[in-house]
Parts: C-alpha cells; structure tokens; sequence
C-alpha cells in the first residue's frame, strides 16, 4: 500500500526511470566494491539473480518434516509445529468484495493447510456482511476488530491549515492520494499503530493481506516458523522506488534522529539497500509494504517505538505523505541487522500493478500460475538490485 505508485501513470513512470538511470550510471561511476558488504552467513538462503530459491531442500526437511513426508496429500493440518502468528488485513466493509477474493486465494494457497487465525481491522465497525462473507471462507478463527479513534484519526496537535495546504499542494501536483486525509490515517497507522491493537497482542508474527492481491503459487512450508527459526524480523517480496513528492523532509528527519539515537542503529544495517552515498541522500528504495511477513516485537520495541514517536512528532505523515512502506522499510533497514530481513523469492505475489514471480525450480516447485517473464524482481523500477547489493551479489 502505501506506495500508491506514480508508475500508474507514464510520463511520471518515464521520468523515474531517467532518474533510475542515472542512479545507476552514479553508482557504477562512482562506488567502491569495497564500500559495501559481501555475502551474509545467510546469503545462501537469498541465493543469486540466476537462481533464486530461496529456501534451500534441507530447510523443509528441517521445519515441516510431517507436511513434507505427505507431500501428496493436502487436506489435513500436518505441522507438528505451529508459530504464534496471524493473518492480518486492514479494511474498508467497501472493500468486501476484493477483501473476498484475497482470504481465498490465501486460504487457497497456504492457509488451508496451516491453520493461522485471521484479524480484520477497521476505524468504522465491520458490517455484518464483511464478516458473514469473511467467516464462511475459512476454519480458522476470525476476529474483527475496530481501531481507536486515537489510532487512526488526526491527532489534535497537527496544525490542520499546514496540513491541508499539504495537502492542496500534493493534489495540485498530481501526486496519488495526495489531497487524500484517510491514505494519511491509514499510512500513520500501517506505521506505529497496527501492532498495538488488541486483538494482535496474543500475537508476535504476522502477514499481511491487502484486498485484491493474488498469490500466485502454493506455499508448502511455514513462513513464520521459518521467520522465528532465522532470527527474522522483516519479509518481503516486492521492492521499488517511493515518488520523492511524498517524503521530501523524511530522510531528513531519519538523520536527525540518528545522530540524537545511534544506539539504536544497527552496526549490520543494510544502508546500501537505502542509501547510494552511505546514507547522506535516501534512494528512495523500499519494501513493499502491501505485503508484508514480519515480527510485531520488532515494531514494539524500544527501538522502533522511538522511532516512530520522532517521526510522528514532526508531523510529517500529515504535512507530506508519508508511507508505512518507506518508514518500514528505513526502520527494519537501520534499526535491524540485514540478515534479518528476507526476500521471500518463493512466494508469487501480486498487488496491481506489478508482480512477483518465482523462476525455475521455484516455479515448478510452488506451481505457480504467474508468468515467470512478467516478474517486477528486475523491472527498471524495481529496488531488487540494490537488495542484492546488500547481500553482497554485483550485477
Ligand atoms: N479501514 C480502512 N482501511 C483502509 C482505508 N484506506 C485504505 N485502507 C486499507 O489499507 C490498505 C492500503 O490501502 P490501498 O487503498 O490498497 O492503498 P495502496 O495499496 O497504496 O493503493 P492501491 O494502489 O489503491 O491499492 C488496504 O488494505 C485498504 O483496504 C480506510 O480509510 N479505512
Ligand atoms: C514418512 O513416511 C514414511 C513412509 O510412509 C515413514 O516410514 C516415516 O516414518 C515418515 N516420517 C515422518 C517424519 O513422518
Ligand atoms: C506470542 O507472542 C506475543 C508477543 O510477543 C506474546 O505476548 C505471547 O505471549 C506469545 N504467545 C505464546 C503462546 O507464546
Ligand atoms: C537465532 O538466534 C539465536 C539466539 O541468539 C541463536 O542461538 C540461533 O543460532 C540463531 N539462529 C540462526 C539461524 O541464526
Ligand atoms: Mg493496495
């Protein structure tokens, strides 16, 4: 979500690609090999741009023997583990129909098998259809929950004269959802508040599920089991570039506060994935937040929540645009060692307009419907070069 993109629309998608080109022609002209770290203990599991799957042979064995010995048969609930995790989807009771078609193709592809609970969020109660519609989809508990009006709604200190001509300005320029108050609230609450709900407390991992996106493949093995026995904290599948117009003091604001809280930054941090010069100008590079496996105590520790409360108090999630997807994506870059952070390369996912689709033995493997020629990974607006980067992988 939040990277509502501009490349819906051409002559923007045009001009970030001149600017992508130009990146990359900095980059090559004028970084050091050296100036960035080589491979992880784990960059086995990310693997190469040849071949990508991620999650080596040995792995399934290891996590989910029983499912994997009974490979052939798909009705029954055979893990001998279980994480403590659970689906999640924020949403409009607007949004039923798409809100449908995702839990389906969810329950469909891996939760059929697996079992986790859902939780549905909402500023507004849901409507007894959303939940008559929802529940009848699957087995597994379903909760529905309603946000706080704290949570959501703009807080009383935001100077609402600054905060509307943010938003006229944003409008005028033609920027997606920039006149728009409820994309904010939604953005500020992707951002720090989600995981205080209290229907997600009982819970440490969760996935998230936007309404009308597709998965692509069955996911045979449990990504959370496989987020907790990593040491994991943030997954994704898809990366790309933010539209500057959104964030224009936000990279700004990160710095102040890393020079205020160094302690909290750390000395693994995947900046090569944020930064081109080392983390004086942002690259506007970011995870996908629409989809999203990560590990709630993350965002609720000390580190974040510091975070995010000097982020918030500036006022720029209302002033400018700020989205969950940048302020995840610097957070879990900085605030978390790299190799806590996980391209899930097996999971064919898509969020119009782009998609990401496994390759080779992955493909067949996870028997993914998607087309392996159409996949974002290296898309001239896809931040996945610069992931590899991290990992030590030249292209
Ligand atoms: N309850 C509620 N949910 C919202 C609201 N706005 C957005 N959402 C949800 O927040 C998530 C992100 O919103 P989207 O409208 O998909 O934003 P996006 O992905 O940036 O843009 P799209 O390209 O339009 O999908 C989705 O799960 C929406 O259902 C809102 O005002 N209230
Ligand atoms: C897997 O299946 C084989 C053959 O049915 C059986 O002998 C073995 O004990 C099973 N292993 C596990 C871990 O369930
Ligand atoms: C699940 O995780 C949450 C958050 O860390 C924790 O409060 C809860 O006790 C955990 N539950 C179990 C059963 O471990
Ligand atoms: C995860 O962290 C624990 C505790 O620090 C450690 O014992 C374990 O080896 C780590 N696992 C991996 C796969 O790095
Ligand atoms: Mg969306």
């Amino acid at each position: 979500m939040a990277l509502a993109t501009l490349t819906a629309r051409p002559v923007v998608r045009y001009i970030f690609l001149v600017f992508v080109v130009i990146i990359a022609l900095h980059s090559i002209l004028s970084l050091t090999h050296s100036g960035y770290s080589q491979a992880t203990s784990l960059s086995h599991l990310l693997g190469s741009s040849q071949a990508r799957p991620t999650v080596p042979a040995d792995y399934y064995e290891d996590i989910v023997p029983a499912y994997l010995n009974s490979s052939n048969n798909n009705n029954g609930h055979l893990l001998t583990r279980k994480a403590n995790a659970t689906m999640l989807m924020l949403a409009r009771n607007s949004d039923i129909d798409g809100a449908v078609r995702s839990v389906r193709e969810v329950e469909d592809r891996f939760n059929r098998k697996f079992g986790y609970p859902w939780v549905f969020l909402n500023e507004e109660d849901f409507s007894e259809e959303f939940k008559k519609r929802i529940s009848v989809i699957t087995t597994t508990p379903v909760s529905f929950g309603r946000i706080p009006h704290d949570h959501w709604f703009q807080p009383s200190w935001i100077d609402e004269g600054k905060a509307s001509a943010g938003r006229k300005k944003m409008e005028d320029d033609g920027v997606i959802y920039g006149g728009s108050l409820s994309y904010r609230n939604m953005c500020r609450f992707n951002s720090g508040f989600f995981y205080r709900h209290e229907l997600l407390q009982p819970y440490r991992y969760y996935w998230r599920v936007e309404p009308d996106v597709h998965f692509h493949c069955e996911v045979d093995f449990d990504p959370f089991l496989f987020m907790g026995d990593y040491n994991k904290t943030y997954g994704f599948t898809i990366t790309m570039y933010e539209f500057e117009k959104t964030i224009p003091t936000l990279w700004d604001t990160v710095k102040a506060f890393v020079k205020e809280h160094p302690q909290y930054v750390s000395p693994e941090n995947a900046m090569a994935f944020l930064s081109e010069d080392g983390g004086e100008r942002y690259n506007l590079c970011h995870f996908w937040s629409n989809f999203e496996i990560a590990d709630m105590d993350f965002w609720r520790g000390e580190a974040y929540t510091k975070f995010f409360e000097y982020l918030d108090k500036t006022g720029g999630f209302y002033y400018e645009r700020w989205g969950d997807a940048p302020v995840h994506s610097i957070a879990a870059g900085l605030l978390s060692r790299k190799d806590q952070i996980h391209f899930f390369s097996e999971i064919g996912y898509e969020h119009n307009p782009y998609t990401h689709c496994p390759t080779g033995e992955a493909w067949t493997r996870g028997r993914c419907s998607c087309n392996e020629g159409r996949s974002f990974d290296y898309d001239g607006y896809s931040c996945m070069a610069k992931w590899d980067r991290v990992n030590g992988i030249v292209h």
